[in-house]
């Protein structure tokens, strides 16, 4: 009784003291595996584009907003706009003659066109044209503004390492200081691309890549590269997925010291994989399926879906192209990085239907 009564105390003082008794929580905190906060999600087009446009419509793009971006928020996550723990992703709209504002941050962006045309965001006074299937680069604390001078409304996938740089508590951010709130628009464009002629901008799996805190200076990779790649190493294997990685020219490294960005191609059934680190997809051409712990994903162009840390994912597609970023260069870096290839396709348990799907189902 006196025991009891001590420990209680214990605890009592422990916790007015704010600290916190590592036995009562090594298991929680050691697991064997990661059991990331997220969970495998899908963000319909279908679901996202109509709401785009009606945000075209209502929202102006000005300073202060910044940027008229739909963040993908990961219902696992608590209300937090992160797709996964470590990993910004949404989706990103302009309407015709719209400018969003210069500013810079020490989180480092990608950008991966779904569609539009007549587009360029500036980097560094780099004017990167933006067409679909290009992958822009906007890395840390490097003025940015997008210039829409086109007469159509224009869609993009973002991914920053924003969740990451918060962790480290690493954010930084400001305004371009003018004059005017976008950097002066360049005569010439695409520099990045016209300078740096040399150097590998891809690998496959095969190639152990670098570390470097460097981001790569080449900024834009142009999809009919992406795609010459895809069908060159299609041509050399007979794998259902085909994987090739975008990769700075200069040192072999991930296109950005946080984030690795790929391009799978799938031609088949591809083998169940996990793999340590979060990763988000967009879906580019072509329709499929894929299977995330047991549950199955149906999707089609403009898709978008979340595959948290050690989940097993396949992906079954007679043609499909999936755009992929992730956490991998940081896992890398900490030489925690970690992949197994399953032997058997994962048994479906269930599928999934996104939240305005089941809304659209309970209302009809
Ligand atoms: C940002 O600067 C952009 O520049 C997009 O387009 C998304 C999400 C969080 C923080 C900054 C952009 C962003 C962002």
């Amino acid at each position: 009784m006196q025991d009891k009564t001590d420990l209680d105390g214990l605890y009592a003082g422990l916790e007015a003291a704010a600290l916190q008794p590592l036995w009562t929580i090594t298991e929680e905190l050691l697991t064997p595996t990661p059991r990331p906060a997220a969970v495998p999600w899908l963000w319909s087009a279908a679901t996202m584009k109509p709401l785009a446009r009606e945000a075209i419509r209502l929202v102006p793009v000005e300073r202060g907003g910044e940027r008229r971006v739909l963040a993908l928020a990961n219902p696992g996550l608590g209300g937090r706009p992160y797709a996964v723990g470590t990993l910004w992703g949404a989706l990103q709209c302009l309407g015709p003659h719209e400018v969003a504002p210069a500013h810079r941050h020490t989180p480092g962006a990608i950008r991966f066109v779904l569609e539009g045309e007549g587009v360029w965001t500036t980097v560094d006074g780099d004017a990167c044209d933006m067409r679909p299937g290009d992958l822009v680069l906007t890395p840390s604390k490097q003025w940015h503004d997008h210039t829409n001078a086109g007469d159509s409304e224009m869609f993009w996938f973002d991914g920053l390492d924003l969740p990451i740089i918060q962790a480290l508590d690493g954010v930084f951010f400001e305004h371009w200081p003018g004059p005017g709130e976008s950097q002066p628009q360049p005569v010439e464009h695409n520099v990045s691309e016209a300078r740096r002629r040399d150097g590998s901008r891809y690998t496959d799996g095969s190639v152990t890549k670098a570390v470097s805190p460097l981001p790569s200076e080449l900024l834009i990779y142009r999809w009919s590269e992406t795609e010459a790649e895809l069908e060159r190493l299609g041509r050399e294997s007979d794998d259902d997925l085909l994987a090739v990685e975008y990769t700075n020219p200069k040192t072999g490294a991930s296109v950005l010291p946080t984030m690795a960005c790929a391009v799978h191609r799938i031609r088949g059934h591809g083998a169940p994989v996990r793999r340590a680190g979060n990763a988000v997809y967009v879906v580019f051409r072509g329709r499929g399926e894929s299977v995330i712990d047991g549950q199955r994903f149906v999707w089609g162009p403009g898709d978008m879906f979340a595959v948290p840390s050690w989940s097993t994912v396949e992906h079954i597609s007679v043609g499909a192209d999936l755009f992929v970023v992730s956490d991998e260069p940081v896992l890398r870096a900490l030489g925690i990085q970690r992949r197994e290839v399953l032997p058997e396709p994962q048994t479906v348990t269930g599928d999934f239907h996104s939240a305005s799907l089941r809304l659209q189902g309970a209302a009809s």
